[in-house]
């Protein structure tokens, strides 16, 4: 206890004002980076809690605000098997980051280990990592103050990609198991991923070359380091690495990255666009991929995170039927209500799976597509990934194939399997994803986007008083509060054409946000403003 007072005085919490609390929200806490000292030394109190109450197992914490502007920083616990922190415990995060004073966190604390019977004596481990961000460095200080205060174990991996983070979690807690997730180490993330990339691709050509934005975020340099491990002989990947300046902090996600792309619907300013090329773009902690080209036609083209999951849906669909497997094993997508309503019809129209609508953030995605086999999620933004059941990887390895056919799609599917990173969305892992199935169709980006056409969309976000009142049911399509709301929304739509709309609280931001989408643009933009109008 001496030891946890003492060092939480070296790290205050920035109290805020009456009625306000720091909250751990959809991806932990984030806010400007000056307020996070003392919350980062209290995360780390409570990493060591959960290793403690889980026998010791590696818990993980990531130091990064991803697509935000680089002032802001954020702090966000992964739990063993490298998922997002159970939710039960974002509420033991809450309290211990609000303790008012260092004597009363230390009350909490002990509280939280009496409560949910922790052995404090048992050791602790935990892992973290932080992004390019400046201020990542004075957390992780903050950080390690924390865990040397409670006696737990740690290792710095230093500056990875969030990814990158999660797989090391994985790692550790399944080294020299038979669930091996692959070897502890930053270097073990390329080994694997550029194994199962060579594998997947096998004799197709990729054609043309990729242009990856990288959102001047720590996806430039990973990526780079990972390029050198792909055997020039075996796989013709002509990638071209762009906006990965990492070393002027001010221009990280400033006019480029993912967030950029999706939000603004147009490529960033810099590089100029090339007709005829391949582009792709990353956050700014490499868990976001959005892919995109410009058309001598037809301007700018998104494909977005519903197009990555309806082309992997479509592509895994087809192999798991080639492959023999059709009858074993259940493939099911999953969307939030972001999710282009053009896509959703796509998947459960033409490709015949079935879709599950969750609410926004990628821990309510991750846990309804591991009951599937083949559990396809992507949020719109281009975060998600492809999770794989125990059942499904031991077909692919196993099954006897009847045909050479039969063969190629069981490879496919095996190398697929370790290409796709099994803990959280993963830009590299997804963008090689996409490279392989392009490959193996051989497919341009203009024949992706020919798959459906997407309805027109808009996004706006709204300031409101308090964004607290609103509440919404149905996988936040629709508002319970304030009271009426709903209805008028209701209302709203009717008059347009193919028209949808919602309206829910933003999980990082002090607004709400307004999505419609409709038959035309003119129709989506005034059918957005005016939900916009019911809820201010
Ligand atoms: C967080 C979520 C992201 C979600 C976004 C929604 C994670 C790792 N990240 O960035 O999935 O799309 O929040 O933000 O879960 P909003 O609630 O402000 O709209
Ligand atoms: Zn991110």
């Amino acid at each position: 206890d001496t030891a946890i007072l003492a060092a939480s005085v070296r790290h205050p919490i920035v109290p805020l004002e009456k009625g306000q609390f720091y909250r751990y929200g959809t991806a932990g806490f984030r806010m400007k980076a000056d307020l996070l000292e003392g919350i980062t030394f209290r995360v780390g109190l409570l990493a060591a809690l959960r290793s403690r109450k889980l026998n010791s197992q590696a818990i993980g914490v990531m130091i990064t605000a991803s697509h935000n502007p680089a002032v802001d920083n954020g702090v966000k616990i992964v739990d063993p098997l490298g998922d997002m922190l159970e939710q039960d415990w974002e509420r033991y995060a809450t309290a211990l980051v609000n303790a008012p004073s260092d004597e009363q966190l230390v009350e909490v604390y002990n509280r939280l280990a009496t409560d949910l019977k922790i052995d404090l004596k048992i050791p602790a481990k935990v892992v973290y990592g932080r992004d390019t961000r400046p201020s990542g460095h004075k957390l992780v200080t903050a950080l390690a103050d924390g865990l040397q205060s409670t006696n737990a174990e740690y290792v710095d991996y230093k500056i990875l990609t969030t990814p990158q983070l999660h797989y090391l979690v994985r790692t550790t807690n399944s080294e020299g198991t038979p669930l091996s997730y692959g070897k502890v180490s930053e270097l073990g993330y390329y080994e694997k991923l550029s194994e199962a990339f060579v594998r997947a691709i096998r004799s197709r050509r990729i054609d043309g070359t990729l242009v990856v934005d990288c959102a001047n975020g720590v996806g430039g340099p990973k990526l780079s380091e990972f390029l050198k491990h792909i055997p020039k002989d075996k796989v013709n990947f002509d990638i071209k690495v762009v906006n990965d300046d990492v070393l002027r902090p001010e221009v990280l996600n400033l006019d480029c990255g993912a967030d950029f792309v999706k939000t603004k619907q147009r490529s960033p300013p810099s590089p100029k666009p090339q007709p005829g090329v391949r582009y792709c773009s990353l956050d700014g902690d490499a868990d976001r991929l959005i892919y995109y080209w410009v058309d001598p036609e037809s301007g700018f083209v998104m494909l977005d995170g519903d197009r990555i999951s309806s082309l992997a849906a479509s592509f895994i669909g087809e192999l798991v039927e080639r492959a023999g497997l059709k009858d074993d094993l259940r493939i099911g997508v999953v969307q939030t209500a972001y999710a282009n309503g053009a896509s959703t019809n796509y998947i459960t129209q033409h490709l015949k799976l079935p879709v599950i609508c969750t609410p926004t953030g990628v821990k309510h995605l991750h846990h309804v597509a591991q009951g599937f086999d083949i559990g396809v999620y992507f949020e719109a933004n281009g975060h998600g990934t492809v999770l794989f059941s125990p059942d499904a990887l031991n077909a692919f390895q196993n099954k006897e194939p009847q045909s050479p056919a039969q063969k190629d799609a069981l490879d496919t599917l095996a190398a697929l399997g370790d290409l796709i990173n099994q803990t959280v969305g993963d830009a590299i892992s997804d963008m090689l994803m996409v490279e392989v199935i392009l490959a193996h169709k051989n497919w341009t980006l203009r024949d992706w986007a020919m798959t459906y056409a997407d309805l027109p969309n808009r996004l706006v976000r709204v300031e409101v008083g308090n964004k607290d009142l609103f509440h919404t049911t149905d996988a936040e399509r629709r508002l319970s509060h304030p009271e009426g709301a709903q209805d008028e929304i209701d209302q709203a739509v009717k008059k347009y054409k193919d028209a949808r709309s919602f309206a829910r609280a933003s999980g990082t931001e002090n607004a709400c946000r307004v999505y419609a989408e409709a038959a035309s643009r003119s129709e989506a933009n005034e059918l957005a403003e005016r939900v916009a109008r019911i809820i201010e």
